[in-house]
Parts: C-alpha cells; sequence; structure tokens
C-alpha cells in the first residue's frame, strides 16, 4: 500500500511534523486489553488510565476488548493467541509485578518482557508492554494513579501503533 505524507509511518522516518498525542485518531482501531488477576487493584488501575486514553482518542467502546489472566508470565501467550485471531489493531497488556525475597520476580519479568516482544515481532501485532516492575507497592502506587498513571500512556501508544500497523500492512 501507499504510504501517504500524513502518516505516522512518515513521521516515525523523521518527517517535518512529531507524532503527537493529540492528532491519534482511533475511530476505527480495534484494541484488545489483557490484564491479569494478581494485584488486581493495581492493575484495574491501569485499565482504567488505559480506557480514558483509548476514549481520548476517539475508540469506540465496542472496539474495546478485554479479558484477564492469572498472573504476568500468562500475557505473552494469551497476547499470541489474540493477536493470531485477528480481531484486534494493538493489544495492551496490564500487569504489575512485585519484587519478593526469591528470584521468581527476575525470572518472570525477563521472560514476559521478551516473551511480548517475541509476540509482537512474530506476529507482526503491536504489543504495548504494560507490566510495572516494582520493588515495593509503593512505587506501584505512584505509577498507576493521578497524573502518573501509566496505563494512559500505554492506551495513546495501542492507538498510534495500530495505526502504523494499518498503514504499514
Ligand atoms: C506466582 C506469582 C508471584 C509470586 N508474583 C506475581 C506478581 O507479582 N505479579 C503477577 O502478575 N504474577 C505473579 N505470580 C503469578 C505468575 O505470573 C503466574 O501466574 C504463575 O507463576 C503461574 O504461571
Amino acid at each position: 500500500p501507499t504510504l501517504t505524507s500524513s502518516s505516522s509511518f512518515q513521521a516515525l522516518k523523521g518527517a517535518e511534523s512529531e507524532v503527537s498525542f493529540g492528532d491519534l485518531d482511533g475511530k476505527d482501531v480495534r484494541v484488545g486489553i489483557i490484564r491479569t488477576r494478581w494485584n488486581d487493584e493495581h492493575v484495574a488501575n491501569l485499565v482504567k488510565g488505559c480506557r480514558e486514553a483509548l476514549k481520548d482518542c476517539n475508540v469506540k467502546d465496542e472496539n474495546i476488548f478485554e479479558t484477564s489472566v492469572p498472573g504476568a508470565y500468562e500475557l505473552p501467550l494469551a497476547a499470541r493467541f489474540l493477536a493470531l485471531s485477528g480481531t484486534v489493531d494493538a493489544i495492551v497488556t496490564a500487569g504489575v509485578l512485585i519484587k519478593g525475597e526469591t528470584l521468581h520476580f527476575e525470572y518472570i519479568s525477563e521472560a514476559v518482557s521478551s516473551g511480548l516482544m517475541s509476540v509482537g515481532l512474530q506476529t507482526s501485532m503491536p504489543v504495548v508492554y504494560g507490566v510495572l516492575n516494582c520493588l515495593d507497592e509503593e512505587q506501584v502506587t505512584k505509577r498507576s494513579s493521578g497524573d502518573n498513571n501509566h496505563g494512559y500512556d500505554w492506551g495513546k501508544t495501542a492507538v498510534e501503533m495500530a495505526l502504523l500497523r494499518n498503514e504499514a500492512l
């Protein structure tokens, strides 16, 4: 397909205009949110932030699909299933990993991060890395509430990447 000069793809290639969140129009974009049930309360706040961003980008309610998995370790496979279903244009994962007393955190963090990257590259589906890796709950709260809700950024990123994908493919 031909890429238009106003496209976000051109902007990423270094054209004059910068991609501005305010310009993102997601009226035809379908987004899948996969969230964990571990750390449920924090993840709910992140998903709320994500949904606010999707709304600000004109993504229709009926074009937002949400499902849950037990924990962060399950996110890559669930993202792969959803990517292969062809029903969405971008996926937001949402989870919180909190460091405990064992090496569990390190193993899971690394596996989830590289797993999600692999899914995106293998399926050409934007997979937003929405996993907070924190040392304690205080760090999580600071990043999932008020003006610093990272979920909001994840929602915007999903729309931007969905538009880029739809231009590129
Ligand atoms: C087991 C576990 C632990 C200890 N901590 C977390 C966590 O902080 N955040 C999270 O999302 N999941 C955690 N899990 C669950 C694992 O992600 C996974 O669900 C199980 O190991 C089963 O595969």
